[in-house]
């Protein structure tokens, strides 16, 4: 196959030298924007092009975009230190827009970021040892695993292996160091000119690896291109079981995108983990698609192929058998908010960060209540799947002078936010995403709130649903796995799907299509007074979809049953919280 056959994307890595480009070339000039080249290349380097959408709409015909960077730093497993958080505090101001963006995957993100900022903001990073490198671009992403160090989880160091997957499958290019340190490295031990495991074209695609502990899904991991579960008898480490071929994703138009949750694959000891997963990443190297992007995750080579005829090819490498995966069962999805026990004597806080970002608004100065926290009481940081974080390492005093002050600047605690809002999930989609076609992280904090107000008035506020939104269908708030998901369609109208489970086992469905935002909440009521009436004891909603036949889009009586009412728009602006974090409720 020649390169003209490859992608556009496929032909820019072959001739970029190994993520070089032209960059330090176009840093220099004077334009505010890079080549198309170069906006590629610059996506291993975790930078994302984009232009502020809220201004796009009053620029003259023609006038060039108010062009911005979104800047995303890996952080395996979620886990910083004091000195890291605080870095990354300051850089919020000095290169980004006043703000972090905790991120579904436990990385960090940087929005309107200018280009001469990026220079000063990738180096501070890797002074403070993290990196971007490899956040984004065809390579395997930020390694996620359940961050909360539970007593019995701490001696299984899941976050270690998290670190040495990330290490083990960063891209090994001189060309970062180069650009942005002037050849000095930082975060990577060792740099060359040369990818021994990814060659000059890296990956297909994005390739996402999670580890996550038994019975606890908080990492989602059937959403993982692999996805790595712990297998633990009385308190050590045996081994783990490996699910591959997950991902969340599906364009609108393209029948042929779906999302798919992962299958079990094998199971490995814990000394053979990196081999078994060069292989697949190997795999996937070598026979994803590189013609059509749309086709190229790891997910529909295995749709394709089967995991058996996977396992065969996987075996074939490794020149061994494979065992068989383990049984798996899940008894929670737990973001481990509130306050937990660590160990003797030390505890950790669970701090809710509503659609994952930490910005002072109103009287609720989280940012500033976190920066506090940090300098005061130095706990170590960790950034939890559902975009919130965890303060840990705290003595018996201070956990209670953390939430203290923490509530002194206006955020409350978890215990005293309703179970929807807590659990919600949003991704940034406008002004920042290129990709958005309509609202999500603005706009979810008033359906949340409406929808509480709806579930109160059926007298089940305390029912813990989890509900999602995102922009567009690309599924960055892992919202196919929700119970209630609402997914961008078009500028104000979004996608409902009902059905998936808490646990994040099983896909949800369609209910309704295209869907105006101030109908949302009406549009569900039924099922909710379904679900209070008819429900099983201890049945989550999701489960009560699937069992009623809500969560089945080929019944022909659904209609009837769950009749769709007519829309009766509501006032959103009245469930509008004046600031994003913890508003009082209406
Ligand atoms: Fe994502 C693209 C934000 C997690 C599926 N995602 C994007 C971009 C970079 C838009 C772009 O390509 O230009 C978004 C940046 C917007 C901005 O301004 O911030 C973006 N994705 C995010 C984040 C920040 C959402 C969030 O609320 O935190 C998450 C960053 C994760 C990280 O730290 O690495 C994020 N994205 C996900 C997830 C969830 C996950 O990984 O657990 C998914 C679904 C799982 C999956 O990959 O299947 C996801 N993002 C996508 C896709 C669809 C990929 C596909 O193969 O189907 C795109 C579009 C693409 O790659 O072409 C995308
Ligand atoms: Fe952007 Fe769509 Fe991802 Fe939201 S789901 S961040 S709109 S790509």
């Amino acid at each position: 196959m020649t390169s003209i056959e490859h992608s556009l994307v496929e032909q820019i890595k072959a001739g970029s030298g190994f993520l070089r480009g032209t960059i330090v070339r176009e840093l220099d000039d004077e334009k505010p924007s890079f080549s198309k080249e170069n906006v590629v290349v610059l996506k291993f380097h975790g930078i994302t092009e984009e232009d502020n959408r809220d201004v796009r709409a009053d620029l003259a015909p023609g006038a060039n975009p108010d062009v911005i960077f979104m800047v995303r730093a890996a952080i395996p497993g979620g886990v910083l230190t004091t000195e890291q958080y605080l870095a990354l505090d300051r850089l919020a101001d000095q290169a980004g827009n006043g703000t972090l963006r905790l991120t579904t995957r436990q990385a960090v993100q940087f929005h309107h970021a200018r280009k001469t900022d990026l220079a000063t903001l990738i180096r501070t990073l890797n002074q403070r040892l993290v990196t971007t490198l490899g956040a984004s671009g065809d390579a395997v992403r930020n390694v996620m695993s359940c961050p909360a160090p539970l007593p019995d989880r701490a001696r299984v160091g899941l976050a270690t292996f998290a670190e040495q997957i990330a290490d083990h499958f960063r891209p090994r290019t001189r060309a970062y160091y180069d650009i942005w340190m002037n050849g000095e490295r930082a975060v990577t031990a060792a740099a060359a000119d040369e990818e021994p495991l990814y060659g000059r074209t890296y990956l297909p695609r994005k390739f996402k690896i999670g580890l996550a502990f038994p019975e606890d899904n908080c990492i989602d991991v059937y959403s993982q291109d692999v996805g790595i579960i712990a297998d633990v008898r009385s308190g050590s480490l045996e081994g783990f079981t490996l699910l591959v071929g997950g991902g969340l994703g599906r364009t609108h138009g393209r029948p042929d995108t779906f999302p798919r949750l992962a299958d079990p694959l094998c199971f490995v000891a814990p000394e053979d983990l990196l081999e078994v997963l060069e292989g697949i990443v190997g795999i996937q190297k070598d026979f994803g698609d590189r013609l059509d992007r749309k086709q190229a995750r790891l997910k529909y080579l295995i749709d394709h192929w089967g995991v058996d005829i996977f396992k065969d090819a996987l075996e074939q490498r490794l020149g061994r058998r494979l065992a068989a995966p383990q049984p798996l069962s899940w008894t929670d999805a737990d973001d481990h908010l509130g306050v937990h026990r660590q160990d003797a004597g030390r505890w950790f806080v669970g701090v809710p960060i509503e659609g994952g970002r930490i910005a002072d608004r109103g009287d609720v100065l989280l940012r500033t209540g976190l920066r506090a926290v940090a300098e005061r009481f130095r706990p170590g940081f960790r950034l939890t799947p559902g975009q919130n974080l965890l303060l840990t390492d705290l003595t018996d005093r201070e956990r209670v002078d953390v939430v203290s002050t923490l509530e002194d600047h206006g955020v409350l605690p978890a215990g005293r936010i309703p179970p929807v809002i807590l659990h919600s999930m949003a991704c940034p989609a406008l002004p920042t995403c290129p990709l958005a076609v309509t609202e999500s992280e603005r706009v979810l904090p008033e359906v949340t709130r409406a929808l509480q107000t709806e579930l109160d008035a059926l007298g089940i506020g305390e029912e813990s649903i989890r509900v999602r939104m995102t922009g567009c269908p690309n599924g960055c708030a892992r919202p196919q796995s929700a119970e209630i998901a609402f997914v961008g369609r078009r500028k104000g109208r979004y996608d409902v799907h009902v059905g998936g489970s808490a646990l994040g086992t099983r896909l949800n469905v369609l209910l309704a299509e295209n869907v105006a935002r101030e109908d949302l909440v009406h549009l569900l009521s039924p099922i909710l007074t379904a679900y209070r009436d008819d429900r099983f004891d201890g049945e989550t909603f999701g489960d009560f979809c699937l069992r009623s036949g809500v969560g089945d889009a080929e019944s022909a009586d659904r209609d009837e049953r769950f009749p769709i009412p007519t829309p009766d728009p509501i006032d959103l602006d009245e469930y509008r919280p004046s600031p994003i974090h913890g508003a009082t409720l209406p």
